[in-house]
């Protein structure tokens, strides 16, 4: 008998049976062999899946993928997937082998290099800051990002929201900052950075003193004043304030007082900015130096509105007074003449759980924070450290606010 060369089963059965030819009866018998084939099994399995798999350049399929059937030998073996490192490897298959590999595709990786017009640009990659254009980020995944790029100046902030595609090796852009807002006149900028916030003396609720990052923002030079805040009130057709006809606190140029922090917030929306958060306010008047007022460590009359007539004003002072109190960003009155609304709730023990990045106050509290102390309060209480809070619709005449920008 002859066996078939083509034979793809594994096994094969033949059954032979004897004959007796001598006439007489015999018992039958048979023999029963199995004939297997020399055929092997590969399984490849891949991380990601769903790779495709090449076999002598011949695509066989999908992964995790089980080939049968392969006679004894040598195979090339290429294993595909779109953004991956593609893999070349040749396999040997034994005799009747089942042979199990496993393999780890890489993703492809390439190099980002960004420029801006105008340059020194803040980059956002994937919501994470990078740094400055112009920019190098390495070996990056390929695929697509977003990227979002800003610069604050003086007058005016450039934004840039886009996407990326990454593909292997060097990928260059260009990023068009291309909108831009103006920022309102009479504001600061409080250039982006780590600054002390609190301190290890004073009021138990000033400790500790702990590291705070601040993005770029704006805040206003000035306490707000009457003529802005009476224009909103005309706007809106509210009830004129009530301390805006007492002679005590009224005059265009001297702080609006008696706000509610409700009325503040509708005045921030109104101004198209907003309140400050404590950390935004305290930066802003202590400076990178950490100064106990904002002209430097030491206590001096004159340069800030404090109970006392000996700096000239009783009652509230204009908001453009005390040039030489200024903080060093130029900021006036941030010691004096009147607390400042803060946007935080307030908790006495906050600094020991704040984020170190932003921090924006806790939750459900019930007072808000005012900072800065005011025309009726001791050198002590116009500290930049010093903390103190309020019920959000109480109407006080040393009760008054300033601003920041942007508004998110
Ligand atoms: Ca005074």
């Amino acid at each position: 008998m002859s066996i078939p060369e083509d034979i793809t089963d594994e096994e094969i059965t033949i059954t032979l049976e004897a004959v007796d030819k001598s006439g007489l009866e015999a018992e039958p018998f048979s023999l029963d062999a199995t004939l297997l084939s020399s055929q092997g099994q590969l399984i490849i399995e891949t991380d990601p899946d769903q790779t495709q798999v090449y076999v002598n350049d011949t695509l066989r399929g999908e992964t995790p993928l089980s080939l049968d059937k392969l006679l004894p030998g040598t195979y090339r073996i290429r294993i595909t997937l779109e953004d991956y490192e593609e893999i070349n490897e040749t396999i040997t298959i034994e005799n009747r082998a089942e042979l199990t590999r496993q393999f780890v595709l890489l993703k492809l990786k390439g190099d980002l290099y960004l420029e801006s017009d105008p340059p020194g640009a803040k980059i956002i990659f994937q919501g994470q800051a990078k740094g400055r254009t112009p920019l190098k980020i390495d070996y990056i995944d390929v695929g697509t990002y977003e990227i979002a790029a800003e610069k604050y100046t003086p007058d005016v902030i450039y934004r840039f929201k886009g996407q990326v595609e990454i593909k292997k090796g060097e990928n260059r852009m260009k990023v068009d900052l291309f909108t831009t807002e103006k920022v309102p006149p009479g504001m600061v900028l409080i250039p982006e950075g780590e600054y002390e916030m609190g301190s290890d003396g004073g009021a138990a609720n000033e400790n500790p003193a702990h590291k705070i990052h601040l993005n770029n923002y704006y805040i206003d030079k000035t306490e707000v004043s009457w003529s802005e805040y009476i224009k909103f009130v005309r706007e809106q057709k509210r009830p004129k304030p009530f301390y805006a006809n007492d002679q005590r606190f009224s005059g265009k140029n001297r702080p609006a007082v008696g706000i509610t922090f409700k009325g503040a917030q509708e005045f921030a929306k109104w101004a198209g900015k907003r309140l400050p958060t404590e950390a935004e306010w305290e930066k802003a008047a202590k400076g990178e130096k950490g100064f106990v007022y904002p002209w430097g460590d030491e206590f001096s009359l004159g340069k800030a509105n404090v109970a006392s007539d000996s700096d000239g004003h009783k009652f509230t002072a204009p908001v453009n007074s005390f040039p030489r109190g200024a903080s060093p960003y130029g900021v006036l009155n941030m010691a004096g003449n009147v607390w400042e609304w803060c946007t935080d709730y307030y908790n006495a023990t906050y600094y020991y759980v704040s984020p170190p990045r932003n921090p924006k106050g806790p939750k459900n509290e019930k007072r808000h924070v005012l900072r800065g102390g005011a025309w009726n309060e001791s050198r002590y209480d116009i500290r930049t450290t010093r903390r103190w809070s309020y019920w959000p619709d109480l109407q006080r005449n040393y009760i008054g606010l300033r601003l920041v920008f942007p508004p998110d």
